[in-house]
């Protein structure tokens, strides 16, 4: 059971809107509606938005993400000024923050990898999309996040890289609450890049080789050395001497034999 009075009773933060669907197209998809119903008002209070199951659930690069009964599908929108608000530094703060939240919760431990992916032992447990969307003068920021949480028992298209961080037993309200907790902490101190230590402390790809895949096509591999405080993959390519920060794209890791 998801109900708003539930999440209230563990947040920390007081402004924050909540709506809970059974389904919904997308939550994110949701949540631009909802900052674009605001108009030219460049204020309103964070919202967050949850679903039971998505039918037009949304990954990167129009990608589809599955978004069957059995997961936690939320996004939470909310207004900035800040200029420096920007996709990667938003995603990676979330990505520390939903890391550290399930595994308080769960008790097991999280991985990262670059930018949005959040692994078990066996395979991708959430994913986050983050987007902005301009209202009047400012931008509202959406961070959509989606965690497995049901029974592993995955579509074909998904069953070699999914993963499920097993049922929650009525703790899903817990981290619920603790994912928009730590993700206002970070919208509220947008300079405060403390989130990198527990991204670092869980980032997957140090040391590996990978190959770099840029608008689907793949630009160059290289070895990770790892990431700097905005984000970025610092990446020392194949056969150069000096570093490159890669700060958009993604990256598959090359099996060593
Ligand atoms: C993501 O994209 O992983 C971002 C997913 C964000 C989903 C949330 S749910 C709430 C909010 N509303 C939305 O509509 N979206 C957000 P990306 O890195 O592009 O990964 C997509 C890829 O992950 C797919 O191509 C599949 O390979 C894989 N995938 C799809 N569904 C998955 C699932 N349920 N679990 C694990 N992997 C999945």
């Amino acid at each position: 059971m998801i109900s708003e009075h539930m999440i209230k009773a563990h947040l920390k933060h007081e402004k924050l809107n909540i709506k809970i669907f059974d389904v919904i197209d997308s939550t994110n998809s949701e949540a631009k509606r909802t900052a674009l119903s605001h108009g030219a008002q460049c204020s309103f209070e964070p919202t967050l938005l949850i679903a039971k199951a998505q039918t037009l659930g949304r990954g990167r690069m129009g990608r589809r993400f599955v978004s069957d009964l059995g997961g936690i599908y939320m996004s939470l929108v909310y207004v900035t000024e800040n200029p420096l608000s920007d996709a990667v530094s938003i995603t990676t703060a979330a990505a520390a923050v939903v890391a550290e939240a399930i595994e308080s919760v769960v008790g097991a431990p999280m991985k990262i990898k670059w930018v949005n992916d959040i692994y078990n032992d066996r395979g991708k447990v959430a994913g986050i999309l983050a987007e902005t969307v301009s209202v009047g003068e400012c931008t509202a920021v959406i961070v959509g996040i989606g965690i497995n949480t049901g029974a592993s028992d995955f579509p074909e298209e998904i069953q070699s890289i999914a993963s499920s961080i097993g049922e929650l037993d009525g703790k899903e309200v817990l981290l619920i609450a603790k994912i928009a907790d730590g993700l206002l902490s970070c919208a509220q101190n947008p300079r405060d890049r403390s989130y990198m230590t527990a991204y670092r402390e869980r980032f997957m790809l140090a040391g590996k080789t990978v190959d770099l895949i840029i608008g689907g096509e793949r630009m160059g591999s290289g070895r990770v050395v790892g990431v700097d405080d905005n984000g970025g993959l610092l990446l020392l390519p194949d056969g150069q001497n000096e570093t490159v920060t890669i700060q958009s794209g993604e990256v598959s890791v090359r099996e060593t034999k």
